[in-house]
């Protein structure tokens, strides 16, 4: 085969961004608070990413990533949200850290927040159950596309904000911690109802941040703006009309929910069907504003379940089973077999056709628009056992990335608009209620040292983008760094 003969046979256009993912909390270190964390850990230091970021901007360098995603700490920037100041600090961080990627040819992909919120807003109206979050919003992703825009091209408004609604608003697990029974057991807030009200506030900031984007800067700063929202793929249980029935309901319960409002003006018509008053209507002046859209949709893609019907059979409850869930209950196992190999992180099953199968459920549903895999990676629970040598010999992250990739590829190749990839993550960093527990890092980081060494997946991962020819994507503009 010649070189040429492999290049073509390649899905990846030079243009397509390969990069890692991270967020501002699981890196960057310098905040406060804690509990319910199986370690009782932290993101007060982290990664220490925000002292390091030139060393850790060297470490992509040496992969030969032409593009990193980050998120942005909205605390870092607005202390107070829009009743206070500017932190000057916190816009001079970014900027050197956007500046410094940029000398090396990587685009920065920028999210505006990723499950972080000022306090103040929290205290001051119950941030996302308050509609004034959308003014919030709005004022905050301005500042933003006003200091960074000029120099960032892609823009995220909201990691996963079917996360944030069903484990902070109905199981409780995520901070603010809110539930009731059976959901969770939290001290306060409606299972049934806020996450519904959350969601609608989330879907209409981002329409307000988009719509500022649009008007004010889109055309001067020529960027993309999109929303990421975590991905399952389902599998009916059955061959049975009731069991696919429930699969789409599943994913009209979790992902379409954000995604239909925002891309076809409507929320989707299973959950109009079920929830009817329970769930909120758009004024004629939202929906107006959600007109504008998005211009790509980020895919978060780890792992598939099970579906089975709990509408016109009678469930044993579990995820997914209730009416305010869509009555379609999620579980890993069929006949006591595992869905994919089980991973000792106990939500990861590796089932990689399931990365082509959502990416071409996306692309049917909403007529091609250009996507990204915003995140995939594989994590491993900390182990008494484990050797320096078993932790760097990550061999089973590799087969889950080469897999993963390989049914992206053939996605693509049956003509699904995939512009860029993202591994979650470049360290290993705090992985939220698992602490430092769980490892998701192409690099190991030493937690009493910061030391980072790199994994065997970060040897694979260089050589996968080598193979694929990809475009280092800016020239870099000799004032950047004087910004
Ligand atoms: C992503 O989602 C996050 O964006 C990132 O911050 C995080 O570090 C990364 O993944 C790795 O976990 O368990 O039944 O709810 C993480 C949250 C966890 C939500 C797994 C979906 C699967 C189904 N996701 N969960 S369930």
């Amino acid at each position: 085969i010649s070189l040429k003969g492999s290049m073509d046979s390649s899905p990846f256009p030079s243009s397509f961004l390969f990069g890692t993912a991270s967020s501002s909390y699981q890196f960057e270190g310098a905040f406060s608070s804690d509990d319910k964390i199986t370690d009782g850990s932290n993101g007060d230091v982290a990664d220490d990413h925000y002292h390091r970021y030139l060393e850790d901007r060297d470490l992509m360098d040496s992969i030969g990533v032409n593009s990193y995603r980050f998120s942005i700490s909205w605390s870092r920037i607005l202390p107070k949200g829009r009743f206070g100041n500017v932190n000057r600090a916190g816009i001079d961080h970014y900027n050197n850290f956007i500046n410094a990627l940029l000398l090396k040819g990587i685009q920065p992909f920028v999210t505006l927040t990723h499950y972080d919120i000022p306090q103040k807003l929290e205290d001051k109206y119950g941030s996302w159950l308050s509609s004034k979050v959308q003014e919030d919003f709005r004022y905050y992703a301005d500042t933003c596309f006003r200091f960074f825009g000029d120099r960032v091209k892609y823009w995220v408004t909201l990691n996963e904000p079917n996360v944030v609604a069903i484990r902070g608003y109905r199981s409780g697990i995520y901070p603010p911690s809110h539930c009731s029974r059976p959901f969770g057991n939290c001290s306060r807030g409606d299972s049934e109802k806020e996450p519904f009200i959350v969601a609608h506030n989330m879907i209409l900031s981002h329409a307000a941040a988009v719509s500022i984007y649009r008007t004010k800067y889109q055309k001067k700063q020529g960027g993309s703006i999109g929303i990421v929202m975590n991905a399952l793929w389902y599998e009916p249980i059955s061959n049975s009309l009731e069991d696919k029935l429930a699969v789409e309901r599943g994913q009209s319960f979790y992902m379409n929910w954000f995604l239909d409002p925002i891309i076809l003006g409507k929320y989707p018509i299973e959950m109009l069907e079920i929830l009817q008053s329970d769930l909120p209507v758009f004024s004629k002046q939202d929906l107006e504003m959600l007109k504008n859209g998005l211009d790509f949709i980020g895919i978060n893609h780890y792992t598939s379940f099970y579906i089975k019907d709990c509408m016109f059979s009678v469930c044993e409850p579990g995820p997914g089973a209730s009416r305010t869930e869509g009555f379609a209950l999620r579980t890993a196992q069929k006949n006591g077999i595992f869905i994919g190999e089980p991973t000792t992180v106990d939500w990861l099953f590796v089932y990689p056709r399931g990365m082509e199968n959502i990416v071409t459920y996306i692309k049917e549903r909403y007529n091609n628009i250009p996507m990204f895999i915003s995140e995939n990676g594989f994590g491993e629970q900390e182990n008494p056992n484990s050797t320096m040598e078993t932790l760097l010999h990550d061999i089973k992250r590799v087969e889950y990335m080469n897999s993963y990739l390989d049914t992206l590829a053939t996605a693509m190749r049956k003509g699904a608009d995939v512009r860029g990839y993202f591994v979650w993550s470049l360290l290993d960093n705090f992985e939220w209620t698992s602490g430092y527990t769980t490892q998701f890092g192409l690099h190991l980081v030493d937690y009493p040292t910061l030391k980072r060494t790199p994994r065997l997946s970060a040897t694979w991962y260089k050589e996968f983008i080598a193979k694929h020819n990809v475009q280092n994507l800016s020239a870099p503009n000799c004032n950047q760094e004087s910004k």
